[in-house]
């Protein structure tokens, strides 16, 4: 549950809400050449569809967080082309890590089908098409809050047997549960899927998760790689720690810590702090912004996102320069005041394709930052420094800059210029920006000192290493 299994690089993106065909052609075309080291793809499984008849937002992207069964049939495509996309994937060394979807089902007064045609009743607990019945979720009498819902944070029990914002709690101990569970996840794995990101663990009991993760087939010879959803922001009886036996925990401090960051670059200098509780960094798993925190899905938060793209390009490129943690970009679609608001869709709500513009951008709808040179570019320094320690570390307010041992230096400035004599660490020899792909470069002398010089309104970001660029 700790490999990623991708041949040590570093970097995952969440191509939230693309089609398995876009994720595909993305894989192949662009995420093998940029050094991705896999795919966090949304819940491949049926899920209800909310039409908006009953007044709610039509169609919005959480459908996709209320489970109506395993079948692999989604908003995102077939079987057939989720199958198809796992193995082109692979077939570039590209893992695909599904977001599982295991604390609950549907939510409370639904009922119907699901997009595949599986009928279900929440209010029953009938989800015949796993099956699941009563038995398999928690009874209210392990709930000890008064409304049935999670509503106190300080209470462990409350926050794992009762039901989240109203959907049906399966209860994870269970054998028969276990087993449902098990069959899905094992039938992803023989597909050729690499690992899962394990939707609301908060809410799960993490000896539980053990047993389910004890019971899934190895990918290679060891687990798939498994990361967890724990928002920790020291706010309640659940912490990232207890769940460091059975994968990494998500870091959600982090991205506060950037944002208070990019703001004020002195804060640069206290961004991982353990103190604070924060996960170790071989446990934490990293991220500048998520689905949840860019639409304010995850409890207020200070959180950067592609909305203010200058310091989103900043604060992802000092994530992914950055000795912390296991890193995932986020790769959007934009979205207006309406933060309910589903993917790119046709007529007939089915999802748009990704349109890939002459210029390598995107369009349709589409965000694509994980196409950003900003942010692209960085994937491939991440992956040049893997394994090596901060050095030199400069940082005055203005303008923040380091090394990683021999192998790379980064500097990024608060405005739009910074001009330095630093140490970088670095062999001597000629360098080039990877952020602005090569147009500036940087003489390292004999000592390792060179002259930092940076001038850009929109990317003030320099990074360097060995190896790197023309
Ligand atoms: C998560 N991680 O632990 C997901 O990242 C997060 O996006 C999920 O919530 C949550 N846990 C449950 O999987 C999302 C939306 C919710 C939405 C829920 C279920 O943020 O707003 O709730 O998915 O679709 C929606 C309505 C609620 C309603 C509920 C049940 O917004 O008002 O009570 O459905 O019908
Ligand atoms: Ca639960």
């Amino acid at each position: 549950q700790f490999q990623p299994h991708c041949d040590d690089r570093q970097v995952i993106v969440h191509l939230f809400e693309w089609k398995w065909t876009d994720i595909a052609a993305e894989c192949e075309r662009y995420l093998a050449g940029a050094g991705y080291c896999g795919v966090q793809v949304s819940p491949p499984n049926e899920h209800v569809l909310v039409t908006g008849d009953g007044g709610e937002y039509p169609h919005p992207w959480w459908d996709r967080y209320q489970p109506v069964s395993y079948r692999l049939e989604s908003r995102s495509g077939s079987e057939d082309q989720f199958r198809d996309m796992v193995a082109r994937c692979n077939a570039v060394g590209v893992r695909i890590y599904v977001d599982a979807v295991l604390n609950h089902m549907a939510g409370l007064g639904r009922s119907g089908q699901g997009i595949a045609g599986s009928s279900f009743n929440s209010d029953d607990h009938d989800f015949p098409a796993v099956p699941y019945t009563v038995d398999d979720f928690n009874p209210r009498s392990k709930c000890p809050s008064t409304d049935g819902n999670v509503n106190n944070y300080s209470d462990m029990d409350n926050v794992k047997n009762c039901t989240l914002v109203g959907l049906t709690d399966l209860d994870q101990s269970l054998p028969h549960t276990q087993e449902r569970i098990v069959d899905y996840l094992n039938r992803l794995v023989d597909m050729g899927v690499s690992g899962f990101r394990f939707d609301a663990s908060k809410h799960m009991w993490p000896d539980d998760l053990a047993v389910i993760i004890d019971r899934l087939n190895n990918v290679g010879d060891s687990k798939p790689f498994i990361f967890h959803e724990v928002i920790d922001r020291n706010d309640g009886a659940v912490t990232v720690q207890q769940y460091y036996d059975i994968g990494r925990p998500t870091e959600f401090r982090y991205p506060m810590k950037i944002a208070w960051g990019i703001k004020d670059f002195n804060q640069l200098s206290n961004v991982v702090d353990y103190g604070w509780g924060m996960a170790e960094s071989d446990k934490a798993f990293v991220f500048v912004d998520n689905h949840d925190t860019q639409r304010g899905h995850a409890g207020n938060a200070d959180v950067i996102t592609h909305q203010t793209p200058k310091e989103y390009k900043q604060g992802v490129a000092f994530m992914l320069a950055y000795p912390y943690g296991f890193t995932r970009v986020m790769s959007s679609y934009y979205f207006g005041d309406d933060t309910d608001q589903g993917p790119p869709h046709n007529d007939d709500w089915s999802t748009a394709d990704v349109v890939i513009n002459d210029d390598g951008s995107c369009g349709g709808g589409w965000v694509c930052e994980h196409r950003w040179p900003a942010i692209s570019n960085m994937v491939t320094f991440r992956n040049a420094v893997t394994g090596t320690e901060m050095a030199n570390y400069w940082n005055n307010g203005q303008a923040v800059a380091f090394s990683r041992d021999q192998v790379g230096f980064f500097a990024m400035a608060k405005g739009s210029s910074m001009h330095e004599h630093l140490q970088t660490g670095l062999p001597a020899g000629s360098y080039c920006n990877l952020i602005d792909d090569c147009a500036t470069t940087v003489q390292v002398n004999g000592d390792g000192t060179a002259d930092i010089n940076i001038d850009n309104d929109e990317e003030p970001i320099l990074a360097i290493c060995v190896g790197c660029g023309q």
